[in-house]
């Protein structure tokens, strides 16, 4: 079986050519208009950026080179037990070389990745252990990132000019395996940190996925003693699909959100992968990105405490429309770009869905379920909302609060795991096709105001 990186190799000369032909051929076509109203707006509606793994779609969501979610749910190879979801790993390889894995590639990948990530540099660990208990664990996440940089092959490699420009991927290849290798050990050690004074919750295994790694050292697997979650067997096993489903997905939306636009920012000027992708965790830590998962647990805990019963549509209603006429936003609802139900959303109602006696006395669970048939009734007849519909962010934290994870805050830890994956293998990508340092060029005031005139 050839390993990711020989399967990479394979593709490259290929693609390497169709770009530089591309460049040649058409590299003056004219892509669009850019507006006053974008420079002063966030950007919104260039497409000004390469990116190769996702793209996103106004009417059917993400795609995955070029699949859906449902597509990935039949093709991509698990574990090989019958109900199990597919492995992160196997979107690692997807996204990576741009095709379907076999079950022997997926399986080979997940050793790999496993035997990379068995311990933490010493240093990291120590950094780690000297941090307040109560900082916020995206500080954490990220400052732990960042201390790999000690590691890291390609800065090593680059400082001693072993490495030309045409080869530098293989380093940065290399690196981002230790990196998303490194994640379940990394994020075991943050959450021991916030809720265990440091001491372990779980083991680590090289037989494993990791995802398993992942639940296991934040001690959600049965056999862990110290049990978080209290999860009988088949809990476990629940929740250790529900990470896979989760990291799965994650993975990625295109390239011009803030944590994926960081990583491939910082990394264009050639800093390692661990100094990217931490600048592109601390992006994913702002309340606008990454944190809204949480702020829909809080609120459907909230409205829960207000409401006399799911089953009232009518108050349900009223509820919603004292939020509104407050001028707040209905959190887990609405998108920049989506135009229907996120389908991330889809995937993980439908975990809860087959799920039915699990969640049947969870409050927030099933208010959840029903505000996905209500909200959107009433953010249409409020009539701003260019998308009325539940977005990625109403279903997931709520599922993971209903197993035991409560630390809201770490939730965004979590999504950081499996963001790790869209934007390191673009990292990768980019250095492959050596594409230079990004410097848009900027615009004062008065800058804009002679474009005015001009026109
Ligand atoms: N509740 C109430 N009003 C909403 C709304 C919601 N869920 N979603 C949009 N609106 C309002 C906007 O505030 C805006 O009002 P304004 O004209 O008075 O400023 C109007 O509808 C038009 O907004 P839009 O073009 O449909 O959305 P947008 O691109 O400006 O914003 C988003 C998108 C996600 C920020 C917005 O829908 C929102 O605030 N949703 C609630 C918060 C949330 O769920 N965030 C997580 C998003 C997922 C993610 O990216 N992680």
């Amino acid at each position: 079986v050839l390993t990711l990186k020989e399967t990479l190799e394979n593709v490259i000369p290929q693609r390497r050519d169709a770009v530089k032909e591309l460049k040649a051929l058409y590299g003056n076509t004219v892509i669009g208009p850019i507006t006053i109203s974008s420079v002063i707006g966030g950007m919104r509606g260039n497409q000004s950026m390469f990116w190769q793994g996702t793209s996103l779609d106004p009417d059917h969501g993400i795609r995955f080179q070029g699949l859906t979610i449902e597509q990935c749910q039949k093709r991509l190879p698990g574990t090989g037990i019958n109900g199990d979801n597919f492995l992160p790993e196997s979107m690692l390889w997807l996204l990576m070389t741009g095709s379907v894995p076999s079950f022997q590639q997926v399986d080979s990948l997940r050793r790999e990745l496993a035997l990379r990530g068995k311990e933490l540099p010493h240093y990291t660990e120590k950094v780690l252990l000297s941090l307040p208990k109560d900082m916020h664990p995206m500080t954490q996440f990220a400052i732990g990132l960042a201390s790999m940089n000690k590691g890291s092959v390609f800065a090593t490699n680059y400082q001693k000019g072993l490495i030309g420009k045409t080869e530098f991927w293989k380093d940065t290849l290399e690196d981002s395996l230790n990196l998303i290798a490194s994640l379940p050990l990394l994020t075991g050690k943050i959450y021991s940190n916030i809720t265990n004074e440091g001491r372990p919750l779980g083991q680590y295994s090289e037989d494993v996925d990791w995802c398993t790694n992942i639940c296991s050292l934040l001690g959600m697997t049965e056999k862990n003693s110290s049990n978080t979650g209290n999860l009988n067997s088949q809990q476990s096993l629940d929740f250790i699909n529900l990470m896979r489903l989760y990291t799965g997905i994650h993975v990625d939306h295109e390239g011009g959100n803030v944590s994926a636009h960081t990583t491939h920012l910082v990394g264009s000027a050639l800093s390692d992968p661990y100094l990217s992708y931490s600048s592109g965790i601390m992006g994913l830590a702002g309340p606008l990105h990454g944190l809204a998962a949480q702020e829909v647990v809080r609120f459907l805990i909230e409205m829960n405490s207000n409401i006399s019963s799911i089953a009232l549509e009518k108050e349900i209603k009223e509820y919603l429309w004292k939020i509104l006429k407050s001028n707040r936003v209905i959190p887990g609802y609405g998108h920049a770009v989506l135009r229907k139900p996120d389908p991330r959303f889809t995937a993980m109602l439908e975990f809860a869905q087959m799920r039915p006696n699990e969640f049947k006395n969870d409050k927030n669970v099933l208010l959840m379920q029903k505000l996905a048939e209500v909200a959107p009734k009433v953010l249409l007849e409020h009539g701003k909302s260019k998308n009325p519909f539940p977005n990625v962010d109403s279903a997931s934290g709520i599922l993971f609060y209903h197993y035991g994870i409560r630390e809201l805050l770490f939730f965004t830890v979590i999504f950081g795991c499996s963001r790790s994956m869209g934007p390191l293998t673009q990292l990768v990508w980019d250095r492959i096709l050596g594409l230079p340092i990004e410097r848009p060029k900027s615009l004062s005031f008065e800058g804009l105001e002679a474009l005015t005139k001009a026109t």
